[in-house]
């Protein structure tokens, strides 16, 4: 696959379409300065400000960009809230459609053909995999990305960080746990 990538790079390259250095400074931009940070932000602000949850209800988008998060691959954010009753999970079955600017680039296992069949399919297994258990009441909801719309999960504010600031909360947010393939951590012992 890094082959096939090189080739094409230096094939667009020879014939103009691409610049290399331009590609390089996107690349580093996702890697290492936007990423699954900026989602923790947003989920933290979401568990502590009413209004601010109501917004991301009604315009994610706009409520996300209002701290400072927006661009390619977000354009049309859609935040899709955990509840007792209902646990969402994010997919493309397409390709790797992934909210870019709150969670930065896809993870491999995201972009894996089996992932993107089974998360459809048998989304109980493919949790049970990743650790998450359910309780047996529980609806799980499948969203299918697409290039038009991106999700972000709100996952459900653990117990025993009433305490806790924004910042705390945030640290307490994984990746995962905002794809629905995982639940946020819990909070450090002398918290709770
Ligand atoms: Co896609």
């Amino acid at each position: 696959m890094e082959l096939r990538v090189r080739a094409l790079e230096t094939v667009l390259t020879q014939k103009g379409y691409i610049d290399p250095e331009a590609l390089d400074v996107l690349i580093d931009t996702y890697q290492t300065r936007i990423g699954p940070r900026n989602g923790a932000r947003v989920v933290a602000r979401a568990w502590t400000d009413r209004t601010y949850r109501e917004w991301l209800r009604r315009d994610a988008t706009a409520a996300i960009a209002s701290l400072g998060y927006s661009g390619r691959q977000g354009e049309h954010m859609v935040v899709v809230e955990n509840t007792p009753t209902q646990h969402n999970l994010v997919v493309c079955t397409l390709c790797s459609c992934y909210p870019w600017p709150v969670l930065g680039l896809p993870p491999t296992w995201y972009k894996s053909a089996p992932y993107r069949s089974r998360a459809v399919r048998e989304p109980r297994g493919v949790l049970a995999e990743f650790g998450v258990r359910l309780a047996a009441d529980t609806e799980v909801r499948v969203w299918d990305s697409t290039a038009e719309v991106r999700y972000l999960v709100l996952p459900m504010r653990p117990p025993g960080t009433e305490g806790l600031d924004e910042d705390a909360l945030a640290a307490l947010v994984t990746r995962d746990s905002m794809i629905g393939t995982g639940l946020p951590l819990a909070p450090p012992a002398r918290a709770r």
